[in-house]
């Protein structure tokens, strides 16, 4: 087995007379800029070893082969990022997108990676996780000058012997540049597929965001206090949901480059941790969990067996999370009888929205007919064959289904007739039953 420090050297002689230094690079050898479009069919190429990685409202990067070489050109610019309908976000991103387009390589690959900076402000991008030269590692400053607008600069490197879910990201102005989105998944898979290959393999991006109420920008010097919190740049219900058949083995990969940590949780399976951006996890040391957390600046590869048809919830586990546009100065009126109250103020305060008495769910009903400020989604909202979900966020469904053509939406779930948890009226309870059992419950203070 070699050393890891081998590994970087055995990269290094794989690309023998090439730089170890990120460099400017030279008109004559920049690819075209290529913005895929989201939705586009999934690209399989036919010399492809590997099963390609779905990235949920997002696309695969775009690449073209050079002499035995695969190139990318990544632009980081400017963009605008509909959230969800009815919220789009001034945002920064790499190719059109937030999260930038997912790069996908086989270990061993030699990469080239030209970036273009199209920013007002200049940046570097660092390659998360991967055992690379350091003169590539794109550290602002500390390992490369800064890539000032409008240049272009070149990062080559042999993919080392490590496989997984790593990232990109700048490494200059990061609290401004990733609080606006840049961001992305570099997927390196396997030389030799593993005989328990992946059926659906998934990529999410998870982030916070500061955008204030009727305001169209994130505000970078949030350190605590988001108020959107998503999957791929996207809020439930604007999330893609992710398609199983039964019997599928699922992976997703979990990527947080956001400022808290978040315990992901699926409904209706249980799955193990197979790796982080640290490497591999032995069998031995996996087991099983319903919630995985994945800490800020990690990567968390998942995977279960899809055994159980249905529409189960996949969600972010804190309760905030998952709602959208969240205040936090609303006064807790949890409990206040506050009739004739909203009538009173609302004669002096058009548009005056009474908080919950009994608790928020009604909040999604007045969101419907009490707009809030422009650009603003309603803290929660998704609807599902039943109703309102009363959800946002960092939400979406995992959709597990015995008969499939193709991976597309198959839409709400048929549940089997009788299957569906249901209302009952009092004739249905079994007094008689609860009494007997009550009867039967030893009497611990009788008598003593
Ligand atoms: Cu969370």
């Amino acid at each position: 087995m070699l050393s890891r420090r081998q590994f970087i050297a055995h990269g290094v002689a794989a690309g023998a007379g090439a730089a170890m230094l990120a460099r400017r690079a030279r008109a004559d050898e920049i690819p075209p800029i290529v913005r895929p479009k989201l939705n586009a069919p999934r690209a399989q190429r036919p010399d492809q070893t590997f099963a390609s990685v779905v990235t949920p409202n997002g696309v695969a990067m775009p690449f073209r082969m050079n002499d035995g070489v695969k190139e990318f050109h990544i632009v980081a610019e400017a963009i605008e990022c509909e959230f969800a309908p009815g919220m789009n976000v001034k945002c920064w991103g790499y190719n059109g997108l937030t999260p930038g387009p997912t790069i996908e390589c086989v270990q061993g690959d030699r990469v080239r990676l030209f970036v273009t900076n199209r920013l007002e402000e200049h940046t570097s991008i660092h390659w998360h996780g991967l055992f690379i030269p350091c003169g590539m590692d794109g550290v602002g400053g500390l390992t490369q000058p800064q890539i000032r607008p409008g240049e272009t600069w070149l990062y080559e490197f042999t993919i080392p012997e490590q496989h997984g879910t790593f990232m990109y990201h700048p490494h200059a102005d990061e609290m401004t540049q990733m609080a606006f989105g840049m961001m992305g998944f570099f997927i390196v898979h396997p030389k030799r597929q593993p005989s328990e290959s992946a059926n659906q393999d998934f990529a999410i991006m998870l982030h916070n965001w500061a955008v204030h109420p009727g305001t169209y920008r994130p505000d970078p010097a949030v350190m605590v206090d988001f108020n959107m919190w998503t999957f791929n740049s996207r809020v439930f219900p604007g999330t893609e949901h992710l398609v199983a058949r039964t019997g599928d083995r699922v992976r997703i990969r979990f990527g947080n480059l956001s400022m808290w940590n978040h315990p992901i949780h699926v409904h209706g399976h249980a799955w193990r941790v197979v790796a982080t951006d640290g490497g591999q996890i032995e069998p031995a040391g996996q087991w099983p969990e319903t919630t995985v957390l994945v800490p800020v600046g990690t990567t968390r590869d998942v995977e279960f067996i899809a055994d159980n048809p249905g529409d189960w919830a996949l969600h972010c586990h804190m309760s905030h999370h998952t709602m959208n546009a969240m205040a936090h100065n609303i006064a807790n009126t949890t409990g206040v009888d506050q009739t004739g109250l909203s009538d009173k103020i609302s004669a002096l305060l058009p548009g005056y929205m009474p908080m919950g008495r009994d608790g928020m769910a009604e909040m999604q009903d007045m969101a419907m007919h009490m707009p809030g400020p422009k650009n603003t989604l309603p803290m929660m909202m998704g609807e599902g064959q039943f109703g309102n979900i009363e959800m946002g966020g960092m939400f979406t469904v995992l959709k597990v289904r015995d008969d499939l053509a193709s991976y597309d939406d198959p839409g709400w779930y048929r549940f089997p007739e009788g299957s569906v948890a249901r209302r009952v009226t009092t004739s249905d309870v079994p007094h008689q039953r609860d009494q007997m059992l009550m009867d039967d419950m030893p009497k611990h203070n009788s008598g003593s």
